[in-house]
């Protein structure tokens, strides 16, 4: 087998699994050559240069932009694709109607058939991560074999990639197995198979983040929810934040969105001008992965190790934390050129778009310049204000959960769940209006549970019975809330800043957490008074917070009634806690 010429050092001593894997792969692909990745900067720049020169990337204005470059995915590969994503359990019942399903046996034999030779003429690369702090007890790790070297480079920007997660592997003998090809990135044959029973994965025919590098959706999510349920923790789409209040008292909060609602930049929120001694700091973006304390408290730590985030929008007054941290090192793709070869989005101000996101001429006749999904990855250790505490082997304890999704209309802008079952249910019931992360329409609102609707590894019902037995094992369980910083007016306006602003709402949570907030019930739970939020420099009327802070209970029974035709789906694999939570609403509603 075939090692990179500057390997020089050798590699840890192999299990026979992974040597055994990999070269079962190695005959079924027929690459020309294999790579086992160890993870040094020098292997990433050798790797960088190589795709400069094969033209795959593009190097941008160096002066403004050290460091980054840009990738151009094909022009029908640029987001999830969750109609080709499987679940395949040996019972279709497991893996529920929220997913695809397909006989493990037949979706190997399917996938098997793509993979076969489809390496020739191309290199093999051998990916060891680690999803957490490498010395963490709650880490895990994983192997992603992929044909792309910009897979490779974005592995070892979003995880611990390289030698010490192969000499994990090698002393704990489990890992993940994925196995990657962007084959001929053909849609008619693209598929993102995932055998949780077997903790594998199997992905074709695309070069798009969350299809193709395997260690965030794939394992970190899809696997690692049906681990974490057999192993009695959770796996979730959420961000993970530090505050500090001007008290000097620190909290940690997670809160799960579904994609593209606003998770990195609540993650890195800047407070304004007129909340001083506050303090925000990022674990995380996107993931988490938490566990019931020896405290009785939940303790999250972040599996990833940097961002893939959404760059449409990001400017110095939405995100000045990200603007900055995206001008070196990072890896742009789908996003637009200047004249002088800087990278160009829309929600930017300066600077003019002349080529787009497909590298041809600007037109505004051909839509938005750069791809509304186009992304960077860049390390977390870019972010100014990266938290030392994203690194501690024990994660950080919560004090409150935040559920959230993007509604016109309906979900007021903050409200608090009466206990944890209550909170299940709010969690359960998350609905949001699509985005262009996932291949679809824009703008329609379906349920996402949990934020979890594309990344949920088994049942849904199942699901919320782990959340539930989670919850009657802590004595000091997180409070639950749930927020929506979209709603809008009649004429469509939204009636919420968001941003830095958003902090007010969680200093409300934090109150609340502490005992020290006043709060009025509701029939969905409980609402600050604007009285009750920190309104000193926000601009924004009276009427507005009003009508933010309202709950109609007519369209709040039709939400009832639709959270029970969907809950019907399930049929009686349901948790009863969950119904009885639906129907004590329906009652204070009536
Ligand atoms: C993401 C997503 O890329 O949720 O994080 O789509
Ligand atoms: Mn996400």
């Amino acid at each position: 087998m075939a090692t990179a010429p500057h390997l020089l050092t050798p590699l840890p001593k192999l299990s026979r699994e992974v040597a055994d894997w990999v070269e079962s792969v190695r005959q079924l692909t027929q690459p020309d050559a294999v790579h086992w990745c160890e993870g040094s900067e020098e292997e990433i720049r050798q790797l960088t240069e190589q795709l400069v020169q094969s033209g795959e990337l593009m190097k941008l204005n160096q002066e403004q932009f050290p460091g980054c470059h840009l990738y151009r995915s094909h022009p029908s590969d640029v987001a999830r694709v969750e109609h080709l994503t499987y679940v395949c359990t040996r019972s279709k019942d497991d893996a529920g109607p929220n997913n695809n399903w397909m006989d493990p046996a037949e979706a190997h034999a399917k996938m098997d058939g793509l993979f076969r030779g489809c390496m020739r003429g191309r290199t093999l690369y051998v990916v060891p991560y680690c999803m957490g702090p490498l010395d963490s007890p709650y880490a895990r790790c994983g192997i992603e074999i992929t044909d792309s070297a910009y897979v490779v480079i974005n592995m070892a920007l979003m995880t611990r990639m390289g030698r010490a997660a192969l000499e994990r592997i090698a002393r704990e003998g489990t890992f993940v197995r994925g196995l990657h090809s962007i084959g001929e990135l053909d849609p008619e044959r693209r598929f993102i198979m995932h055998f949780p029973e077997e903790l594998t994965i199997k992905s074709y025919g695309s070069g798009y983040g969350g299809n193709a590098l395997l260690g965030k959706k794939c394992h970190a999510l899809r696997i690692a929810s049906w681990q974490a349920r057999d192993e009695g923790w959770l796996a979730e789409h959420m961000l993970l934040v530090e505050l500090k209040s001007p008290r000097g008292e620190t909290h940690y909060v997670a809160a799960a969105f579904p994609s593209a609602c606003g998770k990195t930049n609540l993650a890195m929120l800047i407070p304004p001008a007129s909340m001083p001694g506050w303090e925000v700091s990022t674990i995380g973006d996107d993931i988490a992965w938490i566990h019931p304390g020896p405290d009785g408290r939940l303790w999250a730590i972040n599996p990833e190790a940097g961002y893939f985030g959404v760059v449409p929008g990001t400017n110095p007054e939405t995100n000045r934390n990200a603007y900055e941290m995206i001008r070196r090192d990072t890896l742009f793709t789908n996003v637009a050129l200047t004249e002088d070869g800087q990278p160009w989005w829309e929600g930017l101000s300066t600077g003019k778009p002349v080529i787009d996101w497909q590298g041809r001429p600007y037109d505004p006749a051909n839509g938005p310049a750069a791809h509304p999904n186009s992304r960077f990855t860049v390390s977390a250790r870019r972010n100014p204000r990266y938290s030392p505490r994203a690194e501690d082997p024990r994660g950080v304890p919560l004090s409150a959960i935040i559920f959230g999704g993007r509604r016109r209309s309906v979900a007021p802008l903050v409200y608090e769940a009466r206990d944890w079952n209550h909170g299940v249910l709010v969690g359960a019931s998350v609905a949001s209006e699509t985005t262009a992360a996932a291949v679809g329409q824009v703008g329609v609102v379906r349920r996402d549970p949990m934020a979890m609707q594309p990344f949920c590894g088994y049942n849904f019902a199942d699901y919320w019975r782990h959340w539930i037995a989670m919850g009657s094992r802590l004595t000091n369980p997180p409070r639950i809330f749930h927020v929506n910083w979209f709603r809008r007016d009649a004429q469509g306006n939204f009636l919420w800043p968001g941003f830095g602003e958003n902090l007010r709402v969680i200093a409300w949570m934090l109150e609340r957490c502490t005992g020290k907030a006043g709060a009025v019930e509701s029939p969905i739970g409980y609402l600050p008074r604007v009285e009750d939020l920190d309104t000193q420099g926000l601009n924004v009327s009276g009427d507005a917070l009003r009508e933010l802070l309202t709950v109609d209970p007519a369209l709040w029974r039709k939400e009832a009634s639709d959270m029970r035709a969907y809950l019907a789906q399930f049929g009686n694999r349901v948790p009863k806690e969950l119904v009885a939570e639906l129907e004590k609403m329906e009652q204070r509603l009536a």
